[in-house]
């Protein structure tokens, strides 16, 4: 199952980065995590770019992908479905279980991870950009309330009786699971008590525990005061094509 090259996981501390650490802890893949600091624009390199062309991470380059020749992969559900087929691991067993995999995989990179991301930019990044708590007020209510509604969804959906999100234990929690930050979202875990007990439940995991650590020494905070954040928030706030 596993290659002897290590898979190379272009990252960096965030939500999105952490659904490809965790995975990789998960399926027990050896890997090598290569920094992009977003902060510092290494997500616009050229390097970078040929292999993600959004220019985001979390990228990965698998030296042994499909024939045995070298792979890149960006798009971090496009990973995990990567990742679950090479290691035939959480995936389901059956084409039922995978269906539902991918359901909540595309509602998490269709849904809670945007409206989250825009979530957290309105209630607390963009503070930082725009002084009037007026112009703010429309859109954090806006991506708070929704957040809210997909919380809702998660709970109702863990109501049912299921341990895990999509049935057994899959990339779908995987995906999931480091977009759960109620602080940051404006919400109160306790209002949801199935999806209190999916998060812990998870968040037990070792693996879990392992992914969530990966690169925890450089994460910077954006909305933090200070010469760095603020250079940050210019680099990552309001781009346009290039
Ligand atoms: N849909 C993408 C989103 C990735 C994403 O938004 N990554 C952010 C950090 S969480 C990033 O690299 N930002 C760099 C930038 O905005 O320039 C995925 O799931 O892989």
């Amino acid at each position: 199952m596993a290659s002897s090259a290590p898979i190379e996981l272009y990252y960096w501390p965030t939500p999105n980065g952490w659904k490809v650490s965790i995975a990789l802890e998960e399926m027990g893949l050896p890997y090598e995590m290569r920094p992009v600091n977003i902060g510092i624009g290494e997500q616009f390199e050229p390097g970078f770019l040929k292999i993600s062309p959004n220019n985001r991470m979390p990228a990965i380059i698998d030296p042994d992908g499909p024939d045995g020749q070298p792979v890149s992969v960006f798009e971090s559900g496009a990973i995990l479905q990567y990742l679950a087929r090479k290691s035939g691991q959480f995936y389901g067993s059956n084409e039922r279980e995978r269906i539902a995999a991918d359901e909540w995989l595309f509602w998490q990179m269709g849904g809670l991870g945007p409206m989250a991301g825009q979530a957290h930019h309105f209630r607390s990044y963009a503070r930082k950009i725009e002084p009037d708590e007026s112009k703010l007020e429309y859109g954090a209510a806006r991506y708070t309330n929704e957040v809210n509604r997909l919380y809702g969804v998660l709970e109702t959906r863990l109501a049912l009786g299921h341990d895990y999100i999509a049935g057994p234990y899959s990339i779908a929690d995987m995906a999931i699971w480091p977009w759960i930050l109620p602080d940051g979202q404006g919400q109160d875990l306790n209002d949801f008590p199935h999806l209190k007990a999916w998060h812990e439940r998870v968040g037990q995991r070792p693996a879990v525990q392992a992914g969530r650590a990966v690169g925890k020494e450089l994460r910077g905070n954006l909305a933090a005061d200070g010469k760095d954040a603020e250079a940050a928030r210019k680099l990552l706030f309001g781009q346009r094509a290039r």
